[in-house]
């Protein structure tokens, strides 16, 4: 079998199809490998003494977990000195991280979820780190960063992926060429291709929701989801299966690969999600949208919504077009 690592595929993208910036090669590259050392914390579990939670709160109030900090230092530790970054951006911190001045700044922007679908973390179950690329404004060259800087749609995104830390490390990708998987070898240390230009299968019947929110959604949302629980004798005229692994890394990447659709809609009581617009919702919405999929807030394409906070939340519906394409047009029914 030809073994097509992400260090040679990322060459080839920059070298071939001409699409990467050199710059931005290496960015992947230096995220790539601070996830290489993530997997390797989070495989260690209590091993390691990094399970549990910590005292301290984020910027969201959500208590912190031990490897939410640590992940998030090694993050910002293994991206600082490259040169490639103008500054970066953390669901564990409050606001922007400045490139430190003893260190060359570059052209690019770099938001994060450390450790996403925390809940798992101390039962062994999947977690990730899912991240976003943004160019810094070229004006930002001359001046410090600032929080506006990153409050760009995600459409302008350069570069998203995730890495899910389950039975195997996997590393998802996109550069705005297609999605690609790469399973991290563990004996070499390196990230091998495992499957390329991955397109969603269409058509699958399977959702992933949290149904204990049911009472908070909006009324075109609640009548989405009792289509799909109705099944073939209701509206749907299909039967549906339903999973929720409480981790939207594992929850994506399964529709990823095997088609559905993924829903944390708004919520009657904030009038939001619970997912955050720049370094949760985006990056999936760009990844899915490589794959063939579509993604809303419940009406907009997410992708168009002119973010206006770092850590905005914001309703999320990804996946299948079809069912994307349902669940905005009952938006639109019950307006
Ligand atoms: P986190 O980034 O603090 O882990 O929160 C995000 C997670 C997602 O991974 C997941 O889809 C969702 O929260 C699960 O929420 P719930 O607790 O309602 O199941
Ligand atoms: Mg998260």
């Amino acid at each position: 079998m030809k073994r097509t690592t992400l260090s040679r595929f990322l060459i080839e993208q920059q070298r071939t199809a001409g699409v990467l910036p050199g710059e931005l090669r290496l960015l992947v590259e230096i995220v790539a490998r601070a996830c290489k050392a993530i997997s390797h914390s989070v495989g260690r579990g209590a091993l390691g003494g990094v399970l549990g939670s910590l005292d301290s709160e984020n910027v969201q109030g959500e208590v912190q977990k031990r490897l939410d900090v640590i992940a998030n230092e090694m993050l910002l530790d293994a991206n600082e000195w490259g040169g490639h970054l103008a500054a970066m951006a953390s669901e564990e911190m409050e606001t922007i991280h400045l490139i430190p001045n003893r260190f060359p700044k570059g052209e690019y922007l770099l938001l994060f979820d450390p450790i996403d679908g925390s809940s798992n973390i101390d039962v062994g179950l999947s977690v990730g780190t899912i991240f976003s690329v943004l160019h810094a404004p070229t004006e930002s060259a001359t001046r410090e960063v600032v929080e506006a800087d990153f409050l760009q749609h995600g459409h302008t995104q350069v570069a998203a992926g995730y890495a899910i830390y389950g039975p195997q490390t996997l590393l998802v990708l996109t550069v705005g060429t297609g999605v690609f998987e790469f399973t991290l070898d563990r004996e070499v240390g390196s990230w091998v291709m495992s499957d390329a230009n991955i397109t969603m299968p269409a058509g699958k019947r399977e959702f992933a929701i949290n149904m204990s929110n049911q009472r908070h959604w909006s009324p075109s949302m609640a009548a989405y989801v009792e289509a799909c629980i109705a099944g073939a004798s209701g509206p749907a005229g299909h039967d549906y299966n339903m999973r929720w692994t409480g981790s939207m890394v594992a929850d994506v990447h399964r529709i990823l690969k095997r088609g559905g659709v993924f829903l944390y809609p708004a919520d009657s009581r904030t009038g939001q999600g619970k997912l955050r617009l720049m370094y949760e919702a985006n990056p999936m919405a760009f990844l899915i949208e490589q794959a063939g999929g579509a993604a809303t807030d419940g009406s907009e394409r997410l992708l168009d919504i002119a973010p206006d906070a770092l850590h905005q939340r914001v309703g999320v519906v990804l996946g299948d077009r079809g069912e994307v394409e349902r669940v905005r047009e009952l938006a639109r029914m019950h307006r």
